[in-house]
């Protein structure tokens, strides 16, 4: 929606779908790692849930987390927070799915946030 070049809004803006299988494998990975961060499965995560996640630097890793998804700044990621950030972050083109995906293996394993919003972490 941020490009309105592309003609492809015929009807609710909230159904912009993510086709590319590539894509879809991405989501998966999203929320698989959303139940892995949320420890009791309440469909939030809390900043304790994610001071676990991260082995290292983890206060660091989680404020930049929550900077950048906690978007209403109640301190908890919801599921639509969490799902709306990826989907975003992939149709704006900016990264590879690739580079997304790989960036995700690395958050699955604890090890840290990327800052999206700056160049590309190498
Ligand atoms: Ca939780
Ligand atoms: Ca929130």
């Amino acid at each position: 929606m941020a490009d309105s070049s592309r003609s492809t809004n015929n009807g609710s803006p909230a159904l912009v779908h993510l086709y590319a299988p590539a894509n879809d494998a991405i989501l998966k990975k999203v929320s698989h790692m959303f139940e892995k961060m949320d420890a009791d499965q309440n469909k939030k995560i809390t900043r304790g849930e994610a001071l676990n996640h991260f082995k290292a630097f983890n206060k660091v890793n989680t404020n930049a987390m929550f900077n950048e998804i906690d978007l209403n700044n109640d301190s908890e990621i919801t599921i639509d927070e969490w799902k709306g950030f990826w989907e975003n972050l992939l149709q704006t083109g900016i990264y590879k799915p690739e580079e997304i995906e790989s960036e995700l293996e690395t958050l699955l394993r604890g090890e840290a946030w990327v800052d999206w919003n700056d160049n590309r972490h190498t």
